[in-house]
């Protein structure tokens, strides 16, 4: 009977939108860069292949990818283009390289540490930095919104004056310091997620702060190449440019997908948001994911998914992705190819493991907050007393495992493992993959009132309220006694009931009364069969649903310390009152609603609105982007109907028609940021994605 009442309801009230993203995603992609290759036998060079490039091409096209991108042709950079990072000498040297016999290009190969030239390199270096150049012109002029450049040889290693670790030119350099010409941008981040420290990139921006530079990297307390000093978490720019070179060492292997996630909300995200770049350019390898043998990490494709969307968020979505890195074929290409369907604003698959970062990973967060204190509002209230001499740096902190498997018996096992791994992500990616619903959002409109993206649709008064009050008696019965208020649970219901039956990604109702509409969608939500469900509720609560059995976890924003409800695991309450000047939101969903919401993995997120909501539109928005990644993307938003431009805003996002503006950034008063912390020391044991300090740790042991 309810099925069928929802059925009835839908058909009449619900109206469905599909609108594409408001301007595509770009795909460089040239052929003759797999041209460039190791011509003798090299240990170290020879991961560097060419089939980098065209299995990730291939992917995309089994994946059916790139007939969605925007094809847009390499070129070869000019001269002039490369002498904006690159000294005339190391040009004048790559250049002569063209007529070498194999003898002179391994001599000239020799004066580098991990590089080998082919008669073609320097051809196919020309058309990587051309390729990311032209990258960049789509995405600037709005042409697209977004995009990825395969590209090889990559150039995060390179050097004003000198080829590195298969690197030739600085392509995500030579593009950042050509949008700052071009484009007089002032303010470029450069996310490089590549294993390896981009230790070129970190020279070139050394003393420029309208370039931040963030960099995690296999480090191993120095003892991973390239084994650099300067590749640790004190390296914090120079000059001018203090505070705007970001290094987050990783000094131990294996580190997996909660500790990459930890790595954006404890450390890169704050920063960026701080930042507010102009545009986003990702140094992006793939050799930190799984299987990869110089990485030896453990994070599993989808992890990237993740990443790509929250740095969607920034620079109003101006996001350029260049290949750098990457050496397991299988891993490398279906990394890729999460990152393109993400820029393609697909929904964000389920992130797979444990949510709890590593203890070692803490530890390096620690050091680098407190590295990067005196240089960033956000953290500013850190507390960092019981830290020892920053200078000398800390035993305690020293490898604790000395177990590393010998280079030898690692290259026994390799090819063994590169196969295993080959198998396990064939299985994961057809267990983590699933159809994309074909329309993104729905909504009702209860007033019939016409929206900016939207058809009014007018309710019908033939609903049959006796079938809707048996649904809802179910759950409120007292509460459903006004007409208006049953027929606002009919329209809510039936948009929910298309999302759980994952017929649309998301969806948004409007109700005069969302504080009973929300606590009705979180109990029909886990009666249909949903296991975990987040509610975010920014307002007055009326009814709190009981939370004993985990299937729903609420996270209660209101102006003031609600009496008789205590904070419990899966009740907790955050009072929090909106700056007036600007947003000071960003310290509280980074630094504890998205870690709550990582930790718990909900299968649905529900973001409910009103009445006397503390937060205002540019904190609302920032939940829905930045929860966007969680349940499959799956996110219902209930509002409160006199709401009109926050449900404009909203419908908008959802769509992933616009990027929602945020609002000026205000850090968090002092008040503001001890509430989060103590918040974060309550739940840190139950909700571990909360974790980015082991003070308790060091004073314990
Ligand atoms: C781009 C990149 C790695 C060089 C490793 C040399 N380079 N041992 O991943
Ligand atoms: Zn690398």
């Amino acid at each position: 009977m309810f099925a069928s009442c929802l059925k009835w309801v839908s058909w009449n009230f619900c109206f469905v939108l599909s609108v594409a993203m408001a301007s595509g995603t770009a795909l460089v992609y040239d052929e003759e860069m797999t041209t460039h290759k190791l011509l003798w036998s090299d240990p170290v060079c020879d991961i560097e292949v060419p089939e980098r490039l065209s299995s990730s091409y291939e992917r995309l096209k089994y994946y059916g990818i790139v007939e969605r991108c925007v094809p847009v042709p390499a070129r070869e950079g000019s001269e002039e283009e490369i002498l904006l990072v690159h000294s005339p000498e190391h040009l004048e040297v790559a250049k002569s390289t063209q007529t070498m016999n194999e003898e002179e290009l391994k001599r000239v190969s020799g004066n580098y540490d991990a590089f080998f030239f082919h008669p073609n390199t320097y051809r196919c270096a020309r058309l990587a930095v051309g390729a990311t150049l032209e990258l960049l012109d789509a995405v600037m002029s709005g042409k697209v919104c977004n995009g990825m450049a395969l590209v090889r040889p990559p150039g995060h290693h390179s050097q004003r004056n000198a080829a590195n670790g298969f690197c030739l030119f600085n392509n995500v350099a030579i593009a950042a310091e050509y949008a700052k010409v071009k484009y007089h941008l002032q303010r470029i981040l450069i996310v490089d997620w590549d294993v390896h420290h981009g230790q070129g990139t970190q020279y070139i921006f050394a003393e420029d702060p309208s370039v931040l530079y963030f960099s995690w990297h296999r480090y191993e307390h120095q003892e991973f190449w390239p084994s650099l000093k300067e590749s640790d978490y004190d390296a914090v720019g120079l000059g001018k440019g203090k505070g705007f070179n970001i290094n987050l060492p990783w000094n131990k292997v294996g580190m997996g997908n909660s500790d990459y996630l930890a790595a954006f909300f404890h450390v890169l995200l704050p920063m960026a948001f701080e930042f507010d770049p102009e545009l986003v350019l990702v140094s992006s390898g793939y050799d930190s994911g799984i299987g990869d043998p110089e990485g030896q990490m453990n994070a599993t494709p989808e992890v990237f998914a993740h990443l790509t969307h929250f740095l969607m968020q920034l620079a109003n979505g101006k996001l350029c992705v260049i290949l750098e890195g990457g050496y397991h074929l299988k891993s490398l290409s279906e990394s890729v190819c999460m990152t393109v369907k993400t820029l393609l604003g697909d929904p964000v698959p389920h992130i797979t493991g444990e949510m709890a970062p590593s203890l070692s990973a803490v530890e390096s967060f620690q050091n680098v907050r407190a590295a990067h204190k005196p240089y960033w509002k956000w953290l500013m209230h850190e507390d960092t007393s019981f830290l020892q001499n920053l200078s000398t740096k800390s035993l305690l902190l020293k490898k604790a495992n000395p177990n590393p498997a010998t280079e030898d018996e690692f290259k026994i096992t390799n090819n063994d493992e590169v196969v295993k791994v080959e198998r396990f992500l064939e299985m994961h990616m057809k267990n983590i993959l699933f159809p994309v619903p074909p329309i993104k959002t729905a909504t009702t409109d209860s007033k019939g009132s016409p929206h900016l993206l939207t058809v009014p649709v007018h309710l019908v008064k033939e609903v049959d309220q006796n079938e809707i009050k048996a649904l809802v008696s179910g759950f409120y019965a007292d509460l459903v006694k006004e007409d208006k208020v049953l027929l606002s649970l009919g329209n809510m219901l039936a948009v929910l009931d298309k999302i759980l039956r994952k017929e649309v990604c998301n969806g948004l109702a409007e109700s005069p009364v969302s504080s009973i509409s929300g606590a009705v969608a979180l109990k029909h939500a886990v009666q249909f069969g949903f296991q975990r469900v987040l509610c975010i509720f920014v307002g007055d609560m009326q009814i709190v649903p009981n939370t004993e059995d985990g299937k729903i976890l609420i996270i209660h924003i209101c102006d003031k310390e609600q009496s008789g409800k205590t904070s419990s695991k899966h009740y907790i309450s955050l009072n929090w009152k909106e700056d007036a000047e600007g947003n000071d939101f960003f310290s509280a969903v980074l630094g504890f609603i998205l870690p709550i919401a990582y930790s718990y993995q909900p299968n649905l997120t529900v973001i409910a609105v009103g009445p006397n909501q503390s937060l205002g539109i540019s904190g609302i928005s920032l939940l829905f982007a930045l929860l966007g990644g969680l349940a499959e993307s799956r996110i219902f938003a209930v509002i409160k109907d006199t709401e009109r431009n926050l449900i404009q805003s909203v419908e908008k996002a959802l769509l992933g028609a616009s990027t929602p503006h945020f609002g000026i950034y205000v850090p968090p008063t002092q008040e503001k940021a001890n509430k989060i912390k103590t918040l974060r020391d309550q739940f840190q044991q139950e909700w571990r994605m909360l974790q980015c300090s082991v003070k308790d740790e060091i004073s314990r042991n």
